[in-house]
């Protein structure tokens, strides 16, 4: 298929991020088109109407809105920031990846935690885990994964409390949930699989994390405008990539191409270059026949080695709030649990239980009631094999249980007029003791979520440093092919996407500039080598 136009051709596999930055950049004569597999552009950045207005399945926040961050400046300069986002106090707070939002703590008992013992637990929390990242670069780290040492410094200091049981039990409990919290920032299973030595070279940038009054889609949907139009194919997923060929067009024998892109709807292109986006995710699963000849091993090591784990959210509608207005986040603590002893293997019964919580949409004016609660790991690729009806049970009695001392918000009767004996309704639950629960919290008007893993282009959420990989291995997967720089024929094939940029990775900013890094390499190329 020609792509007209004289000069170099680039094209660029997916439009997502990564990929619709490196189309902006990308300079000189020649022309850039973007094979998308999906409907639409933005691919882990994916706003969809829900209640009165968005939500987010994919990316929330902009981590570290300040100069830094390409993603804050490009949104700034769009316009598609609200006017809080930009104030200059806000750029400069420093919350280290993590929400700060006014927050109620849940005990699975049904009652409020005292927000004393939960704050004095997470800054202790907050302390070890600046000390697993302070690690970076030692010589001997103590212990393989961030998990291991957390647990071992969390045994360690537990041994001297000096409090009575229950209260040092509830404390442990504080703490596995914070531990279950790190796992859907890490968008891991468990702490125990991302590595320690590399855990301190993600890099957290300041500024107060914000969100898209219009959506996060409206930045890649902006970034599209700029290009010029038929840039981007969608629904055009790519099955194989040959390199290291000489193609020509049919009828054109003057010119020959390194590469050819063929599609899964038997339509293919010949280009000299093509920039990868695909998620590690895809990459993981199809790389091996995705690259015709196979990717040099010490690539495909790196792709096997790193993590890529699931992150995935679900969102509540209610009628009317059964929180306090000045609650954005509603923390979960399963009052049994500690770090210290194994988790139930049981994902059937007890899935649930690897929710950390749920953010509250602001504003509810714009969005409606909707609750947001995260859920990370194999419980949450559970979670994704469950139907609507099925996660919303599960959710409700879930917040009931939760609710279950608080004094009724609403007159709603419980379980659509069934009485909490009725229980038994939810798969999930009929199987355990549960206490009575609060009967009057309302069943959620509507629920959505999203299955980032069981989605056959991405297949997860983001990237990790799993145990046994390190961030060479993220270098290692950006290298572009051939590997020998002297190829006459240099820059067949380029990798960017969250899971190349070595200190930003899970990220949009990540995303975005390893799309730019990628440009660059190409506009950095002397015309002959770019021809040759
Ligand atoms: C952020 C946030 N965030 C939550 C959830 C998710 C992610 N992220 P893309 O996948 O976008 O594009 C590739 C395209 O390729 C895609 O469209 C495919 O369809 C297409 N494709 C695949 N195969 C193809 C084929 N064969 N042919 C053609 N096309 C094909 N990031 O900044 N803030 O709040 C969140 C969150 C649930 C799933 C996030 C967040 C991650 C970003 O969404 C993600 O990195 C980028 O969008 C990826 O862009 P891309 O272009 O690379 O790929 C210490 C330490 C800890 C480390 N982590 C700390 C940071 C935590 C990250 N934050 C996560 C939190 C949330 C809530």
């Amino acid at each position: 298929m020609d792509l007209g136009g004289g000069g170099r051709r680039v094209l660029v596999v997916g439009a997502g991020m990564a990929a619709l930055g490196a189309a902006q950049r990308l300079r000189g004569p020649g022309s850039v088109r973007l094979l998308e597999a999906g409907g639409r552009v933005g691919g882990r950045v994916c706003s969809l109407p829900f209640a009165s207005g968005l939500a987010e399945l994919g990316a929330h926040w902009i981590h570290g809105p300040s100069e830094g961050n390409p993603v804050f400046r490009l949104a700034s300069s769009y316009g598609l920031l609200g006017p809080g986002a930009t104030e200059e106090e806000n750029q400069q707070v420093e919350a280290k990846g993590h929400p700060l939002l006014p927050v109620v703590t849940y005990g699975s008992s049904g009652k409020v935690l005292s927000p004393e013992l939960v704050n004095g637990t997470r800054s202790l929390f907050t302390e070890l885990l600046g000390s697993a990242q302070a690690l970076v670069g030692t010589e001997k780290s103590p212990a393989t994964s961030v998990g291991q040492y957390m647990r071992a410094e969390i045994a360690r200091l537990a041994s001297s409390w000096d409090e009575d049981k229950d209260d040092k039990q509830l404390r442990l409990a504080i703490l596995s949930a914070c531990l279950k919290l790190e796992c859907c920032i890490s968008g891991t299973h468990s702490m125990d699989m991302v590595a320690l030595g590399s855990f301190g070279e993600y890099t957290s940038l300041p500024g107060l994390d914000c969100t898209f009054p219009g959506g996060y889609s409206s930045l890649p949907e902006r970034i599209l405008e700029t290009l010029p139009e038929g840039t981007v194919l969608l629904n055009k997923p790519v099955k194989t990539i040959r390199w290291q060929g000489s193609f020509c067009e049919e009828g054109d024998t003057d010119r020959d191409f390194p590469v050819q892109v063929e599609c899964e709807d038997g339509d293919s292109f010949l280009t000299d270059h093509v920039i990868v986006t695909v998620p590690l995710g895809f990459l993981k699963e199809r790389h091996q026949d995705f690259f015709q000849p196979p990717l040099p091993k010490r690539k495909a090591e790196a792709i096997r080695r790193l993590g890529f784990g699931t992150t995935n959210k679900i969102f509540l509608e209610f009628e009317q709030p059964f929180w306090e207005p000045e609650q954005q986040l509603l923390e979960v603590v399963w009052e049994d649990e500690s770090p210290l002893a194994e988790s139930s293997a049981d994902l059937e019964a007890s899935w649930f239980k690897k929710l950390v919580g749920f953010v509250v949409l602001q504003p509810p004016e714009q969005l409606g009631h909707v609750l947001c609660g995260f859920i990370a790991g194999k419980e949450s690729e559970y979670m994704e094999t469950l139907s609507d009806a099925e996660v919303l049970s599960t959710m409700t009695h879930v917040l009931r249980m939760l609710t279950g001392t608080q004094s009724p918000t609403s007159p709603t009767p419980p379980c659509e007029g069934r009485s909490p004996e009725g229980w038994g309704l939810c798969p999930a639950l009929s199987c355990a003791p549960w206490p009575t629960g609060n009967p009057h919290l309302p069943t959620p008007r509507s629920v959505l979520r999203s299955r980032w893993h069981s989605a056959p282009y991405t297949r997860g959420s983001y990237s990790y440093v799993a145990v046994g990989s390190s961030g060479e291995d993220i270098d290692m997967l950006a290298q572009p092919l051939p590997e020998d720089a002297s190829d006459p024929r240099p820059l067949q094939v380029l990798f960017a996407g969250e899971a190349t940029h070595r200190s930003f990775y899970s990220t949009t900013h990540g995303a975005l500039l390893s799309g730019w890094r990628e440009a660059e390499r190409l506009n950095q190329l002397p015309r002959a080598a770019a021809r040759s």
